[in-house]
């Protein structure tokens, strides 16, 4: 045994017989490290209260995990916290390995139904020098606790005179609960494919900020890309393009399987959506019957909108609609199904009405709740459908009329694909330049009259046409998308661009520990990261 090893055994069995009784001793464990002043900083979004008392809880490898017993998934939320931890730190936390010692340096998240609790993902976190104590009433809540966990979780140890190396996590109690119950983004998987694994990354730096949902734009004119096994030329012919004469692709039932639960393991919810009656030009290149537009379809390959329907007025196309609905709903867990309705230029308003009012009934049975861009308010649809506002205030506010809600996406201000200046590398303009300021400084509860009682939430769409890789990808969406996460989850009166661009700026070792290739935008003070992402283990 080298003498660091006896050191470090002796330490243990020290610390060991501390935390089986000898209450003396346990002092010991807090003595030697600094405070810290981390606080606020590196929170986003940011929690509805913050009270720091400015010492440190001491994060080591003699810190433990537990849960309450018999609650639904707090487990699994449990493990992935150790599992983050070990990702940001190389610790290696044990969860639920035998008896709560005391509750001394030990992480127990605890399921509570305290009424000050308020919703499914409020949570509590009660951090001091001994023990967190994260209370939530149900697993998705925990999720959201843990996410606050990792982002106090200081990126280095402190050098103290201890002899293991600890990271100090802030101490202070923190209460929290989302202002909107939708928080999503969205990704053109149309225009241009991604693969499994790039949605998964999305799907961890959502997670990371506390967004629920992730709506995936699967059908365009350019690629259909989710596999129907009653249609099987809507993926060989209709998944076979891209913008730009590239690859396509599209994702086999089973991958779309796994994307799901992979996002139900972070609380985030897939929304598919199948683009209806326009933008269906790749649908009617497979099953040209389909096409409502007078011209034989080719497929396509460039960027306009606007020239493709389906044929409105025949049976056959709702009997392919029920197919395509019945086919995604049934391995879509979540309770929405988007239906497009955009930008349906070539077909005529009463048969886009037709049409919309026809499909809401397909989708509600099969048990989804219909989620429409905001011209599916021209039609007669129920209160209980969605309609999503991207650009029309009369569409959206007749959606209102109707006592629906409405998804918050103006493309003016919430559009990751519009380019941040007339320099971005990618990117449109049609709607606005978005710098990262923009963004953020803007009121999705009070824009365009529409009122806050009808808003569901807010979502950030990425559309795809001028980006074709991932890192093409991350850089519209990041910095942006951090912003967004605190438009829909933090109130109105606690936010402020001045306290978020610090915490923005804090985000860099994160973003670079996870290889994003975000454009650093020159509005924000980006920290420095102390090492590249590539010489730790990635989160
Ligand atoms: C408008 S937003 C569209 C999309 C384009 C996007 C580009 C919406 C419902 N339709 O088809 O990709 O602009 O910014």
């Amino acid at each position: 045994m080298t003498t660091s090893n006896f050191t470090k055994s002796f330490i243990a069995l020290v610390l060991f017989i501390a935390i089986v009784g000898c209450t003396e001793t346990k002092k010991k464990r807090v003595i030697n490290f600094p405070k810290t002043d981390l606080v606020m900083e590196n929170m986003i979004p940011k929690p509805l209260k913050v009270i720091p008392t400015n010492g440190g809880f001491p994060l080591d490898e003699f810190t433990a995990i537990y849960t309450s017993k018999n609650a639904t998934g707090f487990e699994a939320v449990a493990k992935f916290l150790a599992k983050k931890i070990k990702g940001k730190t190389g610790l290696d936390i044990p969860v639920n390995v035998g008896e709560v010692p005391n509750m001394e340096t030990v992480i127990y998240i605890n399921q509570s139904d305290s009424l000050d609790l308020k919703g499914d993902e409020a949570y509590q976190l009660y951090i001091t020098q001994d023990s967190i104590i994260l209370n939530a009433n149900t697993d998705e809540g925990a999720f959201r606790g843990i996410q606050t966990l990792r982002q106090i979780i200081p990126e280095t140890s402190t050098d103290t005179l201890a002899p293991n190396k600890i990271w100090p996590v802030p101490t202070g109690k923190i209460i929290d609960n989302p202002q909107f119950e939708y928080r999503g983004s969205m990704l053109d998987v149309a225009r241009h494919f991604f693969s499994v694994e790039d949605v998964k990354k999305y799907i961890d730096l959502l997670a990371y900020y506390k967004y629920n949902v992730l709506h995936l734009h699967l059908t365009d004119d350019q690629g259909w890309r989710i596999e129907i096994k009653s249609w099987p030329l809507l993926t060989e012919v209709g998944g076979s393009t891209e913008v730009g004469g590239e690859a396509g692709g599209f994702y086999t039932q089973e991958e779309y399987k796994d994307i799901v639960a992979y996002a139900a393991e972070r609380h985030i919810t897939i929304v598919p959506e199948v683009d209806m009656p326009g933008h269906t030009n790749a649908a009617s290149v497979s099953y040209p019957f389909l096409n409502g537009n007078g011209k034989k379809p080719e497929l396509y390959e460039g960027t306009q909108v606007g020239k493709s329907t389906f044929d409105t007025r025949k049976d056959t196309v709702y009997a392919f609609i029920d197919d395509v609905i019945r086919e995604i709903s049934a391995i879509t867990p979540g309770p929405y199904f988007h239906i497009g309705g955009d930008e349906s230029h070539v077909t005529k308003k009463k048969d886009y009405i037709y049409f919309v009012e026809k499909v809401e009934k397909i989708v509600q049975k099969h048990g989804k709740t219909m989620i429409g861009w905001d011209e599916i308010g021209q039609a007669d649809v129920a209160a209980s459908s969605i309609s999503h506002f991207w650009s029309s205030k009369k569409n959206a506010l007749s959606a209102v009329a109707k006592g629906m809600k409405i998804i918050m996406s103006p493309a003016k201000k919430a559009y990751l694909d519009m380019q941040y200046d007339s320099l971005s590398k990618h990117g449109l303009h049609w709607a606005a330049f978005i710098p990262t300021d923009t963004a953020y400084v803007w009121h999705p509860e009070e824009y365009e009259g529409i009122p806050l009682e009808n808003i569901l939430g807010i979502e950030a769409p990425l559309w795809s046409e001028t980006i074709s890789d991932i890192g093409e990808l991350e850089y519209l969406a990041f910095p942006r998308a951090i912003g967004y996460s605190e438009l829909g989850w933090t109130m109105k009166e606690n936010r402020d661009w001045e306290s978020y661009k610090v915490r923005l700026g804090n985000q860099a070792p994160f973003l670079d520990r996870m290889n994003v290739k975000y454009y650093p935008s020159p509005l924000i003070d980006w920290k420095k990261s102390k090492y590249s992402y590539k010489e730790i283990q990635k989160d």
